[in-house]
């Protein structure tokens, strides 16, 4: 496996490389391990050599900035902090069963991790540059370049200012202790602990502050909300919705989809997460297709921006099909039933029930109950 992964993650293109962990890989690990740690990637893994590498600040500020990495380490004070990436397209296989999404992979549950992030903050880099009163916006450029606009363009994204100057957003270099790795972003990348994975711009070089959005084709033509009936082909820029905070959602991480177990008591368990400020507050699991619920344990986190793991016990019985999960968030949102619904062009923020099947085995006479791992289709 390419870039120091483990050999079983599931591999959705090997040009741009994408892939992410199965389901056990993330299960019961409050931070997951950088060889685990999903991959997405909209061109090549740029190749730059961090002593020639600089990080601009232009656009409506007093002063331009262009630090070096030395720079950047010793100007600003230095930060860690846990925090959940999760890509937009987490889960979108639940949509396939509805409609096809052509040219999308089929990502499962695991487009989404936990890492340490420690940099410095992008509210500080601003401060120093004297963002002006009337850049309501913050643009972010990477060093790669990606085939999918026409003509190709380097990924970019932007912020509102407000969370552009929020504390909790990082110019990080380095993941779990370790030098951020080449394929997470190398030198530097961006975090924006609570947004879709795609606001969290890899090989960052520049920082814009701007009056508009920024009209990068990541920003301004896909990672947007676009109504079912809408032809994503031919999308002006500007139109449906800008996707941002994560909205709450759960999987069920244990046992595995189409795991066989015996009847008796089960440990489920899970990850539940919701974005920007929203915190989540309740799991329920069913076994009965929601007719009756069992609160999970929500387990410890690690702060304020990660993923909350969640665990519970349930009864399987002969006639057990399904495991579902729901998480609900501070504000009361819970996930909704059915992904039909929310089905949409680009197939982004699939957050219905987490659902996975079970083959329910006779106990041989004295043995001990086991969960072993299911068949996995491979994408
Ligand atoms: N420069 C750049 N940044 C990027 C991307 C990219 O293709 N290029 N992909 C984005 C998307 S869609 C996601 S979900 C996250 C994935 O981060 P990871 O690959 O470190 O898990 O990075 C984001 N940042
Ligand atoms: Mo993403």
């Amino acid at each position: 496996m390419p870039w120091g992964k483990r050999a079983n993650l599931v591999v959705h293109g090997d040009d741009p490389f994408n892939a992410e962990p199965p389901r056990a890989a993330l299960a019961d690990e409050p931070v997951t391990s950088l060889d685990a740690f999903y991959v997405r990637n909209h061109g090549p893994v740029p190749e730059i050599d961090p002593s020639s590498w600089r990080l601009r600040v232009d656009g409506l500020v007093e002063r331009e900035l262009e630090l070096s990495l030395d720079e950047l380490r010793s100007r600003f004070a230095q930060h860690e902090e846990a925090a959940t990436l999760q890509c937009a397209g987490n889960r979108r296989v639940g949509f396939l069963s509805f409609r096809d999404i052509p040219g999308e992979a089929p990502w499962g549950p695991g487009a989404t991790g936990t890492a340490v992030w420690a940099g410095v903050r992008l509210t500080d880099l601003l401060a120093a540059a004297g963002i002006e009163e009337n850049a309501d916006h913050v643009a972010f450029l990477g060093a790669d370049v990606s085939e999918e606009p026409e003509p190709p363009q380097p990924f970019g994204a932007s912020l509102p200012r407000h969370k552009a100057t929020a504390e909790e957003v990082l110019v990080a270099w380095s993941m779990n202790g370790e030098p951020l790795p080449a394929v997470h972003g190398a030198p530097v990348r961006l975090v924006v602990p609570g947004y879709i994975g795609a606001r969290s711009v890899k090989w960052l070089e520049r920082i814009t502050a701007q009056a508009e959005p920024s009209d990068n084709f990541f920003q301004a033509e896909t990672y947007r909300l676009l109504p079912a009936e809408a032809d994503p082909d031919a999308i002006a820029p500007g139109e449906g919705v800008a996707l941002g905070a994560v909205a709450v959602n759960a999987e069920v991480l244990s046992p595995d989809d189409r795991a066989t177990v015996t009847p008796g008591p089960l440990r489920v368990s899970g990850y539940a997460f919701a974005g920007d400020d929203r915190r989540i507050v309740r799991v329920d699991v069913s076994t009965d297709e929601g007719r009756s619920w069992r609160q999970a344990d929500l387990l410890g986190q690690h702060g304020p921006w990660t993923w909350r793991l969640w665990e519970t016990e349930v009864e399987v019985g002969a006639e057990t099909t399904d495991i579902v999960a729901r998480a609900w968030d501070s504000a009361t949102a819970a996930q909704p039933e059915s992904a039909a619904p929310l089905w949409n062009p680009k197939g982004y923020v699939n957050n219905a029930w987490a659902r996975v099947a079970v083959t329910v085995d006779r106990p041989a006479a004295g043995a001990a109950r086991t969960t072993s791992p299911g068949r996995r289709d491979t994408a």
